[in-house]
């Protein structure tokens, strides 16, 4: 099985080091700008835009979405569909420095990155990031595309709807449910459920206006 990573920035990077630890080669990167083309990400090359995947076989070759922010244009999101419907199959991401506990679900692409905790019975969604050192308690619902960034932490039974970004350093008490396409600044403490869309800060999370995200 051959590996590629999608896009070469930040989160590429993260993803080649946790596919690497795992005793994973990575063939090779593929990012839209020209100007990564050519270059190494740890020791792995850019080899060129999307379209260096064509002629791939899809059942010898898998995919790793190294988008890292989901953002208003939900590229992240788009990339994925975008590269399921050309055929390819997205492999999951396991840091083995990450614990994910028994009986829980990982769907396509899911990645659960260094230091990262994933309770007993959790179900994290296709192509759904728990990122560094981020917690999840028992019985949790991850929605697909969402992203548990860097240090957040979940209590038990929370949901986050897909495509949610859940920022840095912010903490959602037990059993709480955020919904789809949500924004929980960092260091948020949500202990009210969130709506979709909604867009909240502080402790206790109350609404934002986007020019207040920091
Ligand atoms: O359609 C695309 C595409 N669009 C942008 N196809 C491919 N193959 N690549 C694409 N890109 C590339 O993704 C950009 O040209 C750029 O090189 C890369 C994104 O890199 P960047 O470092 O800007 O963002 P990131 O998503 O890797 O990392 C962000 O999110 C992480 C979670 C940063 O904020 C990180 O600090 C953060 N840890």
């Amino acid at each position: 099985m051959q590996v590629f990573v999608i896009g070469a920035g930040g989160h590429a990077k993260v993803v080649v080091d946790a596919l690497h630890r795992s005793g994973m080669t990575v063939h090779g990167l593929v990012d839209a700008d020209p100007r990564r083309h050519g270059s190494l990400v740890l020791g792995v090359p850019v080899l060129g835009g999307d379209e260096a995947l064509d002629p791939c076989e899809r059942n010898r070759t898998r995919v790793v979405n190294g988008l890292g922010a989901p953002g208003p244009a939900d590229l992240r999101a788009r990339i994925f569909s975008a590269y399921k419907s050309r055929g390819f199959a997205f492999a999951t991401v396991i840091d083995p420095s990450a614990v994910v506990g028994g009986d829980v679900l990982l769907e396509e692409g899911a990645q659960i990155l260094a230091g990262a905790v994933v309770q007993a019975s959790c179900r994290v969604g296709c192509d759904a990031i728990i990122n560094t050192r981020a917690a999840i308690d028992h019985d949790c619902r991850i929605g697909a595309h969402a992203h548990i960034a860097p240090g957040a932490v979940l209590s038990g039974s929370v949901r986050i709807g897909e495509r949610t970004l859940v920022g840095t350093g912010a903490t959602v008490i037990q059993g709480r449910q955020v919904g789809s396409g949500a924004l929980v600044a960092a260091g948020a403490v949500v202990i009210r459920d969130i709506a979709d869309a909604a867009r909240v800060a502080g402790n206790p999370a109350r609404p934002i206006r986007d020019r207040d995200r920091g």
